[in-house]
């Protein structure tokens, strides 16, 4: 049989490394699958929903680094794609949309189905190719392989049913995937920093993403300078684990001195990191250095000194065979101490969760990082599940945490955590979900996990409500609106779609149930834990406009007749108001 179209496609994604594909088959995407099934070396995992297909191709393709497939159908299956594009983009994760599309008799006729690629995908993808033309092939599949691994994010490839069913013109389907290039800052630049750093009397970090594997030399520099490590919620995983020198967290979620350590530097490392929130960034007092691969996240958050392109691993090697060693030590001491005592006031729902009911979150995710293995992998859903998360798992170098945590979308922990245990078999998969985001995605393809057998631990936060739009809408001085819910019995839920179901009402059953779910091999267990709704979260630095927006809002509610809930937020969360 002659090799057609759909035969290279799948023959040079397997030969770039792709392991699965995740989507939903039909109509224009027909004849490409069949492709696939021929090809027969790319696992097709059959979701019920494209978008959780998405979010689980994100999670493989960010945590192992090889490109992974994703599939919709013309139209409506292709913007199912759509959400889960973007967070590929925004977590850098490369993975190739194979996109269903009308057969090219009727591209621009507005026929059923039709949607033109280039439009609709243009925020989202790095690159696009409409593949109208058998002889466009190879090059095309070419360009959004490389692209989506060499610039990590996700490409699309629009294929007409007509002409992935043709014969292929080129036959070549070889592909090259160049390992990460060396990158670093010139001799003139480097000294220009080394002179910047001798000269500060004090030095904090703050790493980023960018940091992913430059653990070692980060700690080696910040134990010379006596520098305090801060870090984003995407670094924490990166950073803190087996540093002396970590003040844990700034930001919204932010916990420990990292806030105060880079306001009070004389000079401060932004390192491999696009850090969005501004207003928890030093101002003009501070001195700034920023050092990223990507330029465009110099400078763009906050003004720097000096920006300087470069890897963070090899630029920090080339700087710790020059700095000067710092004595002293008050400063870095100084923030350790504050780190230590912001823990102790984390702790306080921790060492009392015991004792409170409704549960208290602090207590499940700190339970929870108890008892999970050295080498489990988190995922948190945008919502609070962030807030638990960030302040409550222990990191270690072989756990791993992630989320959607620059594009921010609800409902994507279960599926990053399918998507990771696809990749990882037998690693412990654990999804901290909101019960809004489990609502919102997960329940359908709860189904595909336990066809699969796949064993996935889903934790939801039980709240009956979008808990964290409730507090956002209390720190703007809003009385919280539309953001209450009724749920069923989770546990009873699962049980009936033919996964363990645990459910969790009293505290006392929390380090059971969550030990029971963490044992569970046989295929997909979800966790009904029956939170309280009034926990609260501050952050470490509180802004002005936060405490004059919840001041407000409960000020608004109690004039609006809700006294007992505000009672019963300040009640609940004595030692953080
Ligand atoms: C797709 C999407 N819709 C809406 C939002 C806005 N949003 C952010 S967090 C959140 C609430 C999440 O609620 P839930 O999943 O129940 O988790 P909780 O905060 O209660 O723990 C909402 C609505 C979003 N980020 N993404």
């Amino acid at each position: 049989m002659s090799r057609k179209v759909a035969d290279l496609l799948w023959e040079m994604l397997a030969n770039a490394g792709v392991k699965r594909c995740y989507g939903i088959v039909g109509d224009a995407l027909n004849p490409v699958i069949d492709g696939l099934r021929r090809n027969g070396r790319i696992e097709f995992i059959h979701v019920r929903h494209e978008e959780y297909g998405v979010f689980a191709a994100v999670a493989e393709a960010y945590l192992t680094g090889n490109p992974v497939a994703v599939c919709g159908t013309a139209g409506p299956g292709v913007v199912h794609l759509f959400n889960g594009l973007m967070d590929a983009r925004k977590e850098g994760a490369p993975v190739i949309a194979i996109a269903g599309d009308v057969e090219t008799r009727l591209i621009d006729t507005s026929s059923l189905e039709e949607l033109n690629p280039y439009k609709f995908f243009e925020t989202a993808s790095l690159y696009t190719g409409r593949l109208v033309n058998p002889e466009q092939a190879r090059s095309i599949i070419n360009t959004a392989i490389l692209t989506a691994v060499l610039e990590k994010g996700p490409t699309v490839i629009s294929i007409p049913g007509d002409v992935a069913a043709a014969d292929a013109a080129d036959h070549f389907a070889e592909i090259t995937i160049p390992t990460e290039p060396v990158l670093r800052p010139s001799d003139a630049d480097l000294n220009r920093l080394v002179k910047m750093i001798d000269e500060a009397k004090t030095v904090a970090i703050f790493g980023g993403e960018g940091c992913r594997d430059a653990h070692d030399e980060v700690v080696q520099l910040a134990g010379r300078l006596k520098a305090p490590v801060g870090y984003s919620f995407r670094g924490k995983q990166w950073l803190e684990h087996d540093n002396p020198n970590a003040v844990g967290m700034t930001g919204l979620l932010g916990y420990g001195g990292a806030y105060s350590a880079i306001h009070e530097a004389d000079l401060l490392l932004l390192l491999g990191t696009d850090f969005p929130f501004t207003e928890f960034l030093p101002g003009a007092r501070v001195k700034k250095v920023q050092i990223d691969k990507n330029p465009k996240h110099l400078g763009r958050r906050t003004a720097v000194d000096l920006g300087l392109v470069g890897d963070v691993k090899t630029t920090v090697a080339a700087l710790l065979k020059t700095v000067r060693i710092k004595g002293d030590d008050h400063f870095l001491e100084k923030h350790i101490a504050g780190t230590n005592s912001f823990h102790d006031l984390l702790q306080h729902y921790v060492e009392k969760g015991p004792e409170i009911k409704p549960i208290r979150p602090e207590f499940l995710a700190a339970t929870l990082s108890d008892l999970a293995s050295d080498d489990a992998m988190f995922f948190a859903d945008t919502g609070t599940a962030c807030i638990w998360l960030a302040r409550h798992i222990k990191g270690g170098r072989n756990r791993r945490l992630f989320g959607s945590f620059s594009w921010a979308s609800m409902a994507n922990a279960a599926p990053n955590a399918f998507g990771a245990q696809l990749a990882y078999p037998g690693r412990q998969t654990i999804a901290l979900c909101g019960d809004g985001g489990f609502t919102m995605l997960a329940l359908g393809d709860l189904l595909t996990q336990v066809q699969r057998k796949t064993p996935v631990v889903q934790i939801i936060l039980n709240n009956e409500s979008l808990d964290f739009v409730n507090i956002e809408q209390q720190e703007a001085g809003i009385i919280p609106f539309g953001v209450e819910f009724k749920n069923p019995n989770f546990a009873k839920v699962a049980e009936a779609m033919g996964a363990k179901g645990i459910r969790v009402e009293d505290p006392s059953d929390v380090r059971d149930g969550l030990a029971e779910a963490l044992a569970y091999k046989n295929g997909p267990v979800v966790v009904d834990a029956v939170v309280d709704p009034f926990a609260l979260a501050l952050p470490s630095h509180v802004p002005f406009h936060t405490v004059k927006g919840f001041t407000l809002s409960v000020a608004k509610q109690v004039w609006g007749g809700k006294m007992d809930e505000v009672i019963k937020t300040i009640e609940r969360n004595v030692r953080l108001v």
